[in-house]
């Protein structure tokens, strides 16, 4: 059950006996991320002020080192994780390796790893455009007590139990799923409190925006090439309406709301597109089919995708239902 305008924090008790393994440790995290994640909203709001403030140079009137925001939300997110004894292990898109919490420690009961993507998008926080944190949660595969391993964290996307994102823009919005549905929860920046906004969020079944780096088209597979040249074609309700942010998040809430196909596809430059399985591509996909939408490398569902390594790039297509099926059969003709 959800009413609009309940607190996240009443909303994620009330879910809480939905779990599937519900032992409220689910919860706990979901609350650690709603603290970093208010914590980073502080401060990436201050980004235009940070050079004014810290005019002389890398210090700011604390005299503290400043930080480059993605760096910033890194540490903020690891410390609440780390502080709350919440989770085994975390795997950061701004770690070399996955971090073991209180391995050391064989009372540390905690069931779950976190991956992140502490700001994505964080190019373009010097132009102040939206960006964005994305988060996956898994249950370990490694027995409880024990270190963690590579393998809790190379799990399929099919695995997530709970996967969201954080979206800077023009007001903050925490969006997330826990495998019942997408909710989507606005923060109150004066009370510093998440708000149920956008109840059951759903991706149109069809769409008419289309979102893709069109500066690398020369180097894109001939599939993607046609279902371009397709979305341009004046016939029936096209041509579509192109809007690419760069910003994965950003794009991916607007197309989430108004019907739209992203895609990061693969090139001649970059064999396997840019965006990484682990990090943006899996929840990303959990939380699109949680909405009726899809998420595939172009051939294959993204969630089904054995990962090998923990900073592995996929080609990304992901959106409203019809359209990544057409966009798939275009992948399929030209192979
Ligand atoms: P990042 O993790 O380094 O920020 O890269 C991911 C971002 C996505 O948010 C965005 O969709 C894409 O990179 C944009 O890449 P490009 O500038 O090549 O179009
Ligand atoms: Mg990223």
């Amino acid at each position: 059950m959800s009413r609009k305008n309940q607190t996240l924090g009443e909303f994620i008790i009330e879910n809480q006996t939905s779990f599937k393994y519900s032992s409220g440790e689910l919860s706990r995290l979901i609350n650690s991320i709603r603290l970093a994640a208010k914590v980073v909203n502080h401060e990436v709001n201050k980004a235009g002020l940070v050079d004014i403030i810290g005019a002389a140079g890398d210090t700011n009137i604390q005299g503290e080192d400043q930080q480059k925001l993605d760096v910033y939300a890194n540490d903020k997110f690891i410390q609440t994780l780390t502080n709350r004894n919440i989770v085994c292990g975390i795997a950061s898109e701004e770690e070399d390796d996955f971090i073991s919490i209180n391995s050391q420690d064989e009372n540390n009961q905690n069931k779950y790893v976190v991956l992140i993507d502490p700001l994505d998008g964080s190019s373009n926080i010097d132009v102040n455009v939206s960006v964005g944190t994305i988060f996956s949660v898994y249950r370990r595969v490694t027995p409880v007590g024990t270190p963690v391993t590579l393998d809790d964290f190379l799990q399929k996307g099919s695995q997530q139990v709970a996967a969201g994102y954080v979206i800077y823009g023009t007001s903050t919005m925490l969006v997330y799923t826990t495998g019942d549905g997408v909710n989507g929860f606005t923060l109150n920046p004066a009370i510093g409190t998440f708000y149920l906004s956008h109840p059951d969020m759903q991706f149109p079944k069809d769409g008419k925006i289309y979102s893709v780096n069109e500066g690398n088209y020369i180097h894109f597979p001939q599939g993607i090439k046609d279902y371009i040249k397709y979305c341009q074609k004046e016939e029936g309700d096209r041509p579509y309406t192109s809007r690419y942010i760069g910003s994965l998040v950003s794009d991916f809430h607007r197309n989430m709301i108004k019907g739209g196909i992203y895609l990061y596809p693969k090139s001649s430059m970059n064999s396997n597109g840019k965006l990484r399985l682990l990090y943006e591509c899996n929840p990303m996909a959990f939380l699109a089919e949680q909405a009726n939408a899809k998420a595939s490398d172009g051939f294959t569902r993204i969630m089904d995708i054995e990962p090998t390594e923990l900073h592995q790039r996929v080609p990304f297509v992901c959106g409203s239902k019809n359209m990544v099926e057409k966009c798939e059969s275009f992948m399929r003709e030209a192979q």
